[in-house]
């Protein structure tokens, strides 16, 4: 009965040996599957919230304030293009975009775009309609979306910047944060998505370690074209600002501390806009508890919560005249006017709502005269860079002058 577990000579030997050389070349092949990395979600550090952890930036950017005059419309739409956010956290799930045209779970592409059941985002990882289905999520992406839009909570003192506007969730980075020199088509697929599903706003809280290709820059050339703010990060490494944030359609994003200095690990460079509180942010990781992590990439979403607010007052606004307004309405710090760490300085909410009376204003130049006409016959309603127009069901879009 026992005989066949028996063993004589050199046999258990033999089989060690198999065994190694099966896990070495199960794990060559894991090498030549996975591309070189090529980027990674731009934060610094995590950690579990401490008690008494404090959402400081809300006080520092003013936006308690700012509430006062409008906490968001869910008409303005952020897109978040990062590792993909936990749709099931309480204080985010009312906060997700809807796409009213998609009937999900029905397994038909009902509003023809090209994606299946994409209710509030898509997979572009899994390549399916849910970032909370398949590979599981890292943090980053839930942790930027709960700082641009998640309600308030009195207890804690978390919540978004604005708590009212809509997350379209894009997930792009994989389970550890990352991407590979096989991913540039995904990005740029992603940026598409949100520019032409109707964001408002693209949160880019990523970096890339290398130069991307000219079809990832062609896809933020569109987004600009089409109005569309991108937002995007200094970088961590406390040296030149690197990819995205180098590219002119970037709004490069740095990072402050609770004290308002510029984070020790901010880039720097005339690429830099703003800064905006980036030490010790607290904000929510998948599953709904709190954390604080530190980072450009927890900025940048200080920035597009503010201009998504912006938004929520005057949809008319151009991006000229959105990105204008952010910039004059900073509290300069450092070295007089802007500077190569902190930009035109530290995002003021409250402030940036009070200007947009200011940038109201139409300058009649940056009117070119296929538009003019356009508002001649009634059929836009016009800003400098954009005009919008309502559709039938109500809803209003914008489009570039340049199309
Ligand atoms: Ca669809
Ligand atoms: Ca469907
Ligand atoms: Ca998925
Ligand atoms: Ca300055």
């Amino acid at each position: 009965m026992n005989k066949r577990i028996k063993f004589s000579g050199k046999q258990p030997e033999k089989i060690i040996v198999a065994v190694l050389a099966l896990v070495i070349s199960l794990s060559l092949i894991q090498i030549n599957i996975y591309p070189p990395v090529a980027g990674r979600a731009g934060a610094s550090s995590v950690s579990s919230a401490s008690s008494g952890a404090t959402r400081w930036g809300l006080e520092k950017i003013k936006a308690k304030d700012a509430w006062k005059i409008t906490q968001g419309s869910d008409e303005v739409v952020v897109a978040v293009i990062d590792s993909g956010i936990d749709r099931s956290i309480p204080a985010l799930k009312n906060r997700m975009w809807k796409n009213s045209d998609e009937v999900p779970g029905d397994g038909i592409d009902n509003d023809n775009n090209g994606y299946v059941d994409d209710l509030s985002g898509w997979d572009f990882r899994d390549g399916d309609s849910l970032s909370n289905s398949g590979r599981s999520l890292h943090y980053h992406g839930t942790f930027v979306g709960g700082l641009v839009s998640s309600s308030y909570d009195r207890n804690t003192g978390s919540g978004g910047v604005a708590p009212h506007v809509s997350i379209m969730d894009l997930r792009f980075l994989d389970s550890a944060g990352r991407f590979f020199t096989s991913d540039w088509r995904k990005l740029a697929d992603a940026i598409d998505y949100a520019v032409d599903n109707g964001a408002d706003i693209i949160n880019l809280s990523i970096y890339a370690n290398i130069t991307p290709p000219e079809l990832v820059h062609d896809a933020l050339e569109r987004a600009e074209s089409e109005g569309v703010l991108v937002v995007g990060i200094a970088g961590n490494s406390g040296k030149r600002v690197g990819y995205f944030g180098k590219w002119e359609e970037v709004f490069t994003v740095g990072s402050i501390d609770k004290s308002g200095r510029v984070s020790n690990f901010s880039n720097y460079g005339s690429e830099v806009e703003l800064v905006a509180p980036g030490n010790d942010v607290l904000s929510y990781r998948p599953g709904g508890n709190l954390a604080t992590g530190s980072g450009t990439s927890f900025a940048a979403p200080h920035v597009a919560g503010t201009a998504a607010l912006i938004l929520s007052r005057n949809s008319d606004i151009g991006l000229s005249q959105l990105k204008r307004t952010l910039r004059k309405s900073a509290r300069d710090i450092g070295r007089s006017g802007k500077d190569q760490s902190s930009g035109y300085g530290i995002i003021d909410t409250n402030r940036s709502l009070g200007k947009i009376t200011e940038a109201d204003q139409i300058e009649p130049a940056e009117v070119n005269t296929k538009t003019k006409e356009k508002i001649k016959e009634g059929e836009f309603s016009r800003s400098p860079e954009s005009v919008t127009f309502e559709a039938p069901g109500g809803r209003t879009f914008r489009t570039s002058l340049d199309i």
